[in-house]
């Protein structure tokens, strides 16, 4: 059996989820999830790793779906619940995935085009309306478990497969490292087709047998609301959000602070990750909620490798030491390790680091040395035993919100506008976002900007839609043709 499962076959009584539904038992996800498992089999013996995309609020629905696919033997493909067509057929065609498991909100978007390409569209309450047994396959931990996607250096996002024992080892750390227990109560906000609220948030509570509560979508005023209810003692975000808390709590009454400050000092522990996070933010935390964020760093392909410790000292603007069971080193560009104090690449290897990029044996090789290191393309160096990031070896990728973006995906889709001649996309420092979307355009002819923003939002996520633009006559171009992406930052200042 699966280790994610153990705790719920140990306490079946104990509170797995609470979301806008009510409050579930493991027993009762437990029920729930091979319900599921058997109509996704629908008499087959295994799905034997077929892809399975589903598209659900986060809360009962959608543990009960992702561990059905699991025990029915698929790959798990979580699908962006603000994704336009366009980005969700990618996903799906990149996947073959020919099982679809949505609610009824997300049907119609889907319902068309799974009718035209013969994809089996499965409302997730029907699943459970009739009940359902079958017996379930062996899963063993070296096949696939999940394809999550990820924006790199490639302009069309990368599926990265991570088998069962990736993921445990990713897990299994992380309950190490940040001594989860099931007395635990954590509350998900983030999104869960990636990793931080998947995998930190999600598989942790559900391997400790911890209480998991979500909140969809993220609203400041509610995330204070239910801390006020006493019960959350975890509480993981990026830096944006704890941004948006921070400017939330400012809004409040003397009074409010002081009762919520109340209810955050005895939290057991609260991180930030997925963006550097800045030291103006982690003071100002630490003021509203009595703690010192534990800031760590990982991605998707490896799930977390480096973090502040649980116990000991937490460095502004640093991200700790090596997660145990993880080997880190920093090298040059010849790939030899660089001595302490001097910045290099950061490169990984472990039980965590991901498979392969689904479909794409040429991009996987590239991504890891010849003696199987896992290349980050972030840039640290180590200081009195702590790294610190300093910035990432590509300009054309871009964190905003902790979200993964690249220049290249969004300039492909700007391109293919008819008035857009040129254009080149870069990030912009923001305190709020990280870096904030910005794209300089030559047009053919005048260009109505908001008429270009509905345009996009059918095209793009609004997470990735350019926020700010400028419009020149031509791009700066290097000797090679290259734009000189650093030349254009100065024009958003
Ligand atoms: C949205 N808006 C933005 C951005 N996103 N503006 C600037 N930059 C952005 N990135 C605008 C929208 O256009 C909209 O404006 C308004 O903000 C509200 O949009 P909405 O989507 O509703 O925003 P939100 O709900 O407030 O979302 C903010 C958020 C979200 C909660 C911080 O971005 C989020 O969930 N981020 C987390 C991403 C994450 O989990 N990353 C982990 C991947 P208007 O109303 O004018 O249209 S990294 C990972 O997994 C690795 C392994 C790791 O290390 O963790
Ligand atoms: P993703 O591919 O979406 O998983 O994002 C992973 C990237 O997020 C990493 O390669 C880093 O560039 C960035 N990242 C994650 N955590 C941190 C952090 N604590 N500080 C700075 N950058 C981070």
């Amino acid at each position: 059996m699966l280790s994610i499962f153990n705790q719920a076959q140990r306490h079946p009584n104990s509170t797995a989820i609470l979301d806008s539904t009510g409050e579930y038992s493991y027993g009762s996800l437990w029920e729930k999830s091979s319900q599921i498992a058997a109509y996704l089999l629908e008499g087959q013996a295994d799905l034997n790793q077929a892809r399975v995309g589903f598209m659900l609020s986060p809360g009962i629905n959608y543990v009960a779906t992702l561990w059905g696919i699991w025990k029915a033997g698929g790959i798990a493909v979580p699908l962006c619940l603000t994704y336009p067509l366009p980005s969700l057929t990618y996903v799906i065609e990149d996947t073959n995935a020919m099982l679809l498991v949505v609610e009824p909100m997300y049907q119609g978007i889907l319902q068309d085009y799974a009718l035209e390409k013969g994809i089996r569209l499965l409302d997730v309450n029907h699943l459970q309306q009739k009940k359902a047994t079958a017996s379930l396959p062996q899963i063993e931990v070296d096949r696939g478990a999940l394809i999550l996607y990820t924006s790199g250096t490639t302009s069309l996002p990368k599926g990265v497969l991570s088998t069962h024992a990736n993921l445990e080892a990713q897990i299994s750390t992380l309950i190490h490292a940040w001594e989860w227990t099931a007395s635990d109560h954590t509350l998900c906000l983030l999104p869960l087709h990636h990793v931080h609220g998947l995998v930190n948030v999600t598989c942790c509570a559900l391997w400790a047998g911890a209480t998991l509560q979500f909140l969809h979508p993220f609203q400041a005023e509610e995330v204070f609301s239910i801390f006020l209810d006493g019960k959350v003692n975890v509480f993981m975000a990026v830096p944006t959000i704890y941004f948006k808390l921070i400017a939330e709590f400012d809004s409040y009454s003397e009074n409010q602070k002081k009762a919520l400050t109340n209810c955050m000092s005895p939290f057991r522990l609260m991180v930030s990750g997925s963006a550097a996070l800045p030291a103006s933010v982690m003071e100002r935390w630490k003021a509203v909620s009595g703690h010192t964020l534990l800031e760590r760093y990982g991605m998707t392909e490896i799930g977390m490798a480096i973090s502040n410790p649980y116990r000991g000292e937490r460095r502004t603007g640093a991200i700790g030491t090596p997660l145990s069971g993880v080997q880190v080193r920093l090298v040059d560009e010849d790939y030899e390790e660089v001595a302490i104090g001097t910045p290099g690449e950061i490169q990984v290897k472990g039980p965590g680091v991901f498979a392969s990029y689904w479909g794409k044996a040429e991009a996987t090789q590239k991504a890891f040395t010849e003696d199987g290191w896992f290349k980050t393309g972030d840039i640290a160096v180590v200081e009195r035993g702590y790294y610190r990031i300093l910035g990432r070896d590509s300009i054309d990728i871009i964190k905003s919100g902790g979200y993964k973006i690249s220049a290249l995906e969004i300039e492909e889709v700007l391109r293919s506008h008819a008035l857009i001649k040129d254009c080149a996309v870069i990030g912009i420092p923001n305190e709020e976002w990280g870096e904030l979307v910005a794209a300089v355009l030559v047009t053919e002819a005048a260009l109505d900007l908001s008429e270009l923003k509905d345009w996009l939002k059918e095209r793009l996520p609004s997470y990735k839609s350019p926020k700010v633009y400028q419009i020149l006559a031509d791009l700066p171009r290097n000797a090679m043709g290259k734009v000189v992406k650093n030349e254009l930052k100065p024009l958003f200042s």
